[in-house]
């Protein structure tokens, strides 16, 4: 297998059509083959049956559907990208199911991968990066990436995008970051292991959204969110806690 493609849904079935065809087109242009892991815990709109009536019925892409009890985003990336590393899959890539990231961009982060890097991240903030959201959003996440800059300095700034291409190495570090860490902590931890591995991690441009259905990750209080899990990974960062599961790798 080339490419594995991780995409974690919950009720996306007027989406996940659209993002099929769409990264079969993507494959064919790049002359690759695409496995695509779908890990849906708990839709109810079918997306389930939308994604199985694609199976076999694509070319260069081979939709997978991964079902599961309900364990929220984290755990569901965190799930596929095992298995897509199981699988055998040369480079693991990331990414939402609600069409906000778009599969045209996808060679881009490969290409940062065949350059030389371990881990590619979409990113709205560097470059000609955009995003089309509530300008509320913007700020928050602007915010968001500051307090991060300055409590951990990470070697990045846009660490709340889900669209990411992982060489095989960068992403068993990923596995060591605990999805219990929520959404945000989780997917800050990625590339505070990454980066702390000592493996080079890049930002790619990516132009973001709009997303054809609305958010479930956070309806409210997504503040709030961005707070606790910052603090929580704050905390083990400094206190060295967060890099334990590596250590016990290394040994
Ligand atoms: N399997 C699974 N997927 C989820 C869950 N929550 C969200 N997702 C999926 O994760 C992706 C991101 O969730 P969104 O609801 O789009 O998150 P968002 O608040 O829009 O976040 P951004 O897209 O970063 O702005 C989407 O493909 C969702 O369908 C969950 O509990 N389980
Ligand atoms: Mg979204």
């Amino acid at each position: 297998m080339e490419v594995a493609v991780v995409i974690p849904t919950l009720n996306e079935g007027v989406a996940v059509y659209e993002l099929c065809l769409r990264l079969q087109q993507v494959a064919q242009t790049l002359g690759m083959s695409l496995t695509v892991l779908f890990v849906d815990d708990g839709s109810t709109d079918g997306t389930r049956e939308t994604v199985m009536g694609m199976k076999g019925n694509l070319s260069r892409v081979d939709v997978q559907l991964v079902e599961g009890p309900r364990r929220g985003y984290a755990a569901a990336v965190h799930t596929g990208m095992g298995l897509a590393l199981d699988m055998g899959a040369a480079w693991v890539v990331t990414m939402d199911g609600d069409l906000s990231h778009r599969p045209e961009d996808l060679p881009r982060l490969l290409a940062a991968l065949a350059g030389g890097a371990h881990l590619a991240l979409g990113s709205r903030l560097v470059g000609n990066g955009q995003w089309h959201t509530a300008l509320w959003r913007k700020w928050l996440t602007r915010l968001y990436s500051l307090a991060v800059a300055a409590l951990v300095t990470p070697p990045t700034r846009d660490v709340t995008t889900g669209y990411r291409a992982f060489s095989p190495q960068a992403a068993r570090i990923a596995l060591a970051a605990d999805p219990l860490l929520g959404t945000f902590g989780w997917l800050l931890a990625v590339v505070l292991l990454v980066h702390r591995a000592g493996l080079s991690a890049v930002e790619v441009p990516v132009l973001y959204g709009p997303a054809v259905t609305s958010s479930k990750l956070v309806r409210w209080g997504r503040l709030l969110r961005y707070l606790v899990d910052l603090t929580r990974v704050v905390w083990l960062h400094h206190s060295g806690v967060l890099y334990l599961p590596l250590a016990r790798k290394e040994r």
